[in-house]
């Protein structure tokens, strides 16, 4: 990267939100996409053209699930256009109808493949520590019609898979779990995608391995597979013959191409992600109102995500307003999942009240900062130095951008 000026930023005039110049020349984007070795990828290209198969269940699609198969810990996977239409795929395959439980604290993605066939999401509060549901709310959010509960396991951080089960359990619900962020992650020693029914992981661009679209769905049921591998296939079985409704989910082999060679790639992503978040951890230690969130020492993580929170009540300035000052750098951190899906359409409209207090309080605070093999070791520092220098001088910065929370 290019920088404005000589050594990271030291004084509160340096800011670029005060007038001096932006610490990047370009852009550093939260979830830039990895890319892995492109000779393989390009050999890979030239041999599926040469082949003329391009894509419904290609040789590339089903290597791509035979070994994100072998990662994830699961007997089948199937790969889909995009992990949005596997969640749908896997909801439709469950049987899921009336409510199901999820987080509103997650991408729109998990709430709206709900919507998208009827299903009313309940949105249920998440443990302020791992970002994940929150058992003891799950159990309260159960009525009459609710038929699964849905656990995203948030920034990798695996969602607390025993208490669900049993309450799962004992109420005669599907449990699945959007697992977008957590392929490569590891729960209680074991990788993440065996827990539920399904999982459902996303290899869209800005994921640590990436197909630029695409989605996996992972389960240890064999006919459940079935079913869900016809289902984004139309509801086709075998030529002319249509036993389900389906969609087109499937994955092109242009994709599973990219996909298999970004996940050759993701041990050098993994080791790029840890040495960052490792860094960024050092280098915001000790700064009074911001916390990073950790990752379970014991597990194996991709790292994919540096999450901090900012509190305001602490630091005197606002999330936005740091928002707002990275931004004036050209460090496009980003308010991941701010505002909420219950204050996003339709859900937002569709009169409920929701009692979410740790999902409100974490969406004001929650600050997703730029990582991954776009950035090195001098930007880490860079950002960081803008983060330390505008939160320890957080009640003049505020008071000079006017105060307030923007
Ligand atoms: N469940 C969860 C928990 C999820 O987080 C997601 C997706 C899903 C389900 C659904 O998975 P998919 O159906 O997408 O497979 C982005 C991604 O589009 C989305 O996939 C992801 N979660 C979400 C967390 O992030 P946006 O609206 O923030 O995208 P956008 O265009 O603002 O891009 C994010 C950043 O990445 C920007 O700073 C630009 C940069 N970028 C993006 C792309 C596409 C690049 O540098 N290069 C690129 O090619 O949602």
């Amino acid at each position: 990267m290019t920088y404005a000026t000589e050594a990271p930023k030291a004084r509160l005039a340096d800011l670029a939100v005060l007038g001096g110049p932006p610490a990047f020349t370009e852009a550093l984007h939260v979830g830039r996409p990895n890319v892995g070795d492109r000779a393989r990828l390009h050999a890979r290209i030239d041999e599926l053209l040469d082949r003329r198969w391009l894509t419904n269940d290609g040789p590339l699609a089903l290597e791509l699930e035979e070994r994100i198969a072998v990662v994830a810990g699961v007997r089948h996977c199937v790969a889909t256009a995009n992990a949005t239409v596997a969640l749908e795929v896997a909801i439709r395959a469950l049987g899921l109808t009336g409510e199901v439980i999820v987080p509103a604290f997650t991408f729109v993605a998990t709430a709206h493949a709900l919507a998208w066939q009827g299903i009313e999401p309940v949105f249920c509060d998440i443990d302020p520590r791992t970002h994940t549901l929150d058992p003891a709310a799950v159990e309260r959010a159960i009525g009459p019609r609710t038929t699964g509960i849905m656990g995203v396991h948030l920034w990798g951080r695996a969602c607390a898979t025993g208490a669900l089960s049993e309450i799962a359990e004992s109420h005669g619900l599907r449990l699945l779990f959007d697992a977008a962020h957590a392929l490569g992650c590891s729960h209680m020693g074991r990788p993440i995608g065996g827990f539920g029914a399904v999982s459902v992981f996303s290899l869209h661009a800005t994921k640590f391995v990436n197909s630029g679209e695409g989605g996996i769905i992972a389960t240890d049921d064999g006919e459940l597979a079935a079913a869900m591998r016809s289902m984004k296939n139309f509801g086709f079985v075998d030529y002319d013959d249509v036993r389900r409704l389906g969609t087109n989910g499937k994955m092109s082999e242009l994709a599973a191409a990219t996909g298999l060679t970004s996940l050759e790639g993701a041990g050098q992503f993994i080791a790029v992600n840890r040495r960052h978040h490792d860094r960024y951890r050092t280098a915001l230690d000790g700064v009074p109102g911001l916390t990073l969130l950790d990752h379970e020492p014991a597990e194996r993580s991709n790292f994919h995500y540096v999450v901090a929170e900012i509190d305001a009540g602490v630091t005197g300035l606002h999330r936005d307003q740091l928002l707002r000052t990275l931004h004036a750098e050209n460090v496009l951190a980003r308010r991941y999942f701010y505002p909420g899906c219950h204050r996003m359409e339709p859900y937002r409209s569709a009169g409920r009240r929701w009692d979410l207090p740790v999902t409100e309080r974490l969406a004001d605070r929650v600050l997703v900062l730029p990582t991954g093999t776009s950035l090195d070791a001098g930007d880490v520092d860079r950002v960081a130095a803008i983060v330390r220098l505008a939160l320890t001088h957080g009640r003049e910065l505020s008071a000079s951008l006017g105060g307030g929370s923007r």
